[in-house]
């Protein structure tokens, strides 16, 4: 009997082809609604390998109804929704897919931030509802970009990749992180700040920590009153890293100015979420990492995982260093 690998999500048939002269794949087929729970466990209980979404929660229930599982990769680089510290103690190796999604999501953060400074989403309504009936000086006039401060928040991967970007547009740039990058500030001029000097001085705050216990609700009213009136915060990272209901009156009261927001507390988000309802926001639905190509590298890196674990070999990005000892 070949081991079982269960997919949660429809991928394309070509990318699994390979995979399935060895395995016996099964693929969630449905695409406009996730793999419900109860399935996901049952499913969870027969297979030897997950190929899994942020969407999906990895927790002690599903794990441990594992009992032939091996291993879980997540079609993301965070994996905020795997206890990690369970997996290893089930002896079931994590992977996510680092490094591939790097630049996609950087020049997406980019776009975004460049979308909401320059306002083009609000142009491109404006033009499209028939409304551009004469020209003015000041017509849809945003913020510039260009030798302006950016204050990213994580100096990951995508942070530096980010901050890279930004010394096309000639910015000063400013970052947070637990530890001090030493690339980034000889490379790229960046400067090390604490989280109160970089919310003070950035015309640009941009987040791309991951989600943990401590960047949980790190955005509160609070600091949106810190930042300068004229700064648009931009979040790429996790929606829960933000309280929305202090950003929302942040953004109506214009303790600042604007936001681009890839990522959500709840995901989809509803759409009546008072943040929908703002012009001053660019609202994207978690698309950092979706390019055709960049899609196609990230399943390609799952099914890589998936096939060295099962094969008794080493994964390419492995999370828990310490699940088979
Ligand atoms: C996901 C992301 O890949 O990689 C991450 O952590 O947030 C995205 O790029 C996407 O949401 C699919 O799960």
């Amino acid at each position: 009997m070949k081991p079982y690998v269960f997919i949660t999500r429809k991928l394309p048939d070509e990318a699994v082809e390979k995979l399935r002269a060895k395995y016996d794949v099964k693929m969630w087929e449905k695409e406009d609604v996730g793999v419900p729970r109860s399935i996901l466990l049952e499913e969870a209980g027969r297979a030897d390998a997950l190929l899994t979404m942020l969407s999906d929660q990895i927790d002690e229930e599903l794990l441990s109804a594992g009992t032939r599982l091996k291993v879980v990769t997540n079609l993301a680089v965070g994996y905020d929704n795997v206890d990690v510290e369970a997996a290893t103690k089930h002896g079931i190796a994590i992977c996510n897919t680092p490094d591939v999604l790097t630049a996609a999501t950087a020049d997406l953060t980019f776009a975004l931030l460049m979308a909401t400074a320059r306002r083009i989403v609000e142009g491109a309504e404006f033009i499209k509802a028939g409304q551009w009936k004469s020209w003015s000086p000041l017509l849809l006039a945003g913020h510039d970009i260009h030798h302006k401060t950016i204050g990213i928040v994580g100096m990951g991967g995508i942070g530096s990749a980010v901050a890279k970007r930004a010394t096309g547009f000639e910015m000063e740039i400013l970052y947070h992180n637990r530890s001090r990058k030493n690339d980034v500030e000889m490379e790229l001029g960046a400067t090390y700040c604490s989280f109160e000097q970089l919310i003070e001085r950035s015309d640009f705050v941009v987040c791309l920590t991951p989600l943990t216990e401590e960047t949980k609700n790190l955005f509160t009213r609070d600091v949106f009153r810190r930042m300068k009136k004229t700064a648009i915060f931009i979040n790429a990272s996790r929606g829960p890293v933000v309280n929305e209901e202090d950003l929302y009156a942040a953004l109506v009261d214009g303790d600042i100015a604007a936001a681009g927001l890839d990522v959500f507390a709840k995901e989809p988000i509803d759409q009546t979420h008072p943040l929908l309802g703002l012009s001053n926001v660019v609202a994207i639905p978690h698309i950092g990492s979706a390019t055709v190509e960049t899609r196609l590298n990230m399943i390609q890196l799952c099914l890589d995982n998936i096939d060295a674990i099962l094969s008794g070999k080493e994964p390419k990005t492995l999370v828990n260093k310490e699940w088979n000892k």
